[in-house]
C-alpha cells in the first residue's frame, strides 16, 4: 500500500485561478495579497499575465460557486481559490450569503475532483476581516498553502490510482457535462 501527500516544492507546472468577491474589496484585495505572496515564494509565476495564474472578479461572495465550478470544468487548473469577505450585519443576509457560499463551492469541488479552496472569511465585523486579512496574520497565505498542497496532491493521484473517481476517470467532456444537482452536498 502506499502514503500520498502534497507537496510544496514542485510548484512550476501547476495552473491556478483565483476567484475573488469585490464586496468588501478593502478585506478582499489583501487576501489577494496574502495569496499571492505565498504562490510567489513557492515559486509560481503571479503575473496575470503570466501562464500560471488567472484572476477573476465578480460582484460578491455570492457569484463565487458558479465561477468556481466552471473554472474547475475548463480542465486548465490543478486547483481554484475562492477568496471573499462576508461580514455578519444587522440583517439576515450573512447568514444567506455564508451558507450557500460554503455549499456551492464544496459541490464544485465535488462535482468536478478539482480541488475548490474555501478562502471565503465569515466574521463578525470588519475589524475581525481585517485582522485576519493582514493586521495580524493573512488568511490569504493559508488558503493559497491549501492550493498548493492539494493541487501537488491531486496530480500525484491521478498519476498513481488509475481510476480515481468511482470507477470512471472523468475527461474534461465528461466534466462539462456535470450539472449542478446531479451529486448532493450536505
Ligand atoms: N457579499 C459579500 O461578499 N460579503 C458580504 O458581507 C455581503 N453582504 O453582507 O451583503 C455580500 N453581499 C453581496 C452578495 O455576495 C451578492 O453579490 C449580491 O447579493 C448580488 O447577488
Amino acid at each position: 500500500m502506499a502514503v500520498f501527500e502534497g507537496t510544496f516544492t514542485q510548484a512550476e507546472p501547476l495552473r491556478f485561478g483565483i476567484v475573488i468577491g469585490r464586496f468588501n474589496d478593502l478585506v478582499t484585495s489583501k487576501l489577494v495579497e496574502g495569496c499571492q505572496d505565498c504562490l510567489k515564494r513557492h515559486g509560481i509565476d503571479v503575473n496575470p499575465h503570466g501562464s500560471q495564474v488567472d484572476y477573476i472578479y465578480v460582484p460578491g461572495s455570492f457569484e463565487v460557486p458558479v465561477v468556481a465550478r466552471q473554472l474547475a470544468v475548463s480542465g486548465r487548473y490543478d486547483a481554484v481559490i475562492c477568496l471573499g469577505a462576508v461580514i455578519r450585519g444587522q440583517t439576515p443576509h450573512f447568514d444567506y450569503v455564508s451558507s450557500e457560499v460554503a455549499k456551492g463551492i464544496a459541490a464544485a469541488a465535488f462535482q468536478t475532483g478539482v480541488p475548490v479552496v474555501f478562502g471565503i472569511l465569515t466574521v463578525d465585523s470588519m475589524q475581525q476581516a481585517l485582522e485576519r486579512a493582514g493586521i495580524k496574520s493573512n488568511h490569504g497565505w493559508d488558503y493559497a498553502m491549501s492550493a498548493l498542497e492539494m493541487a501537488s496532491l491531486m496530480r500525484q493521484l491521478r498519476s498513481n490510482l488509475a481510476e480515481p473517481f468511482s470507477g470512471h476517470s472523468l475527461s474534461s467532456a465528461s466534466l462539462k457535462s456535470a450539472s449542478v444537482g446531479q451529486l448532493s452536498v450536505e
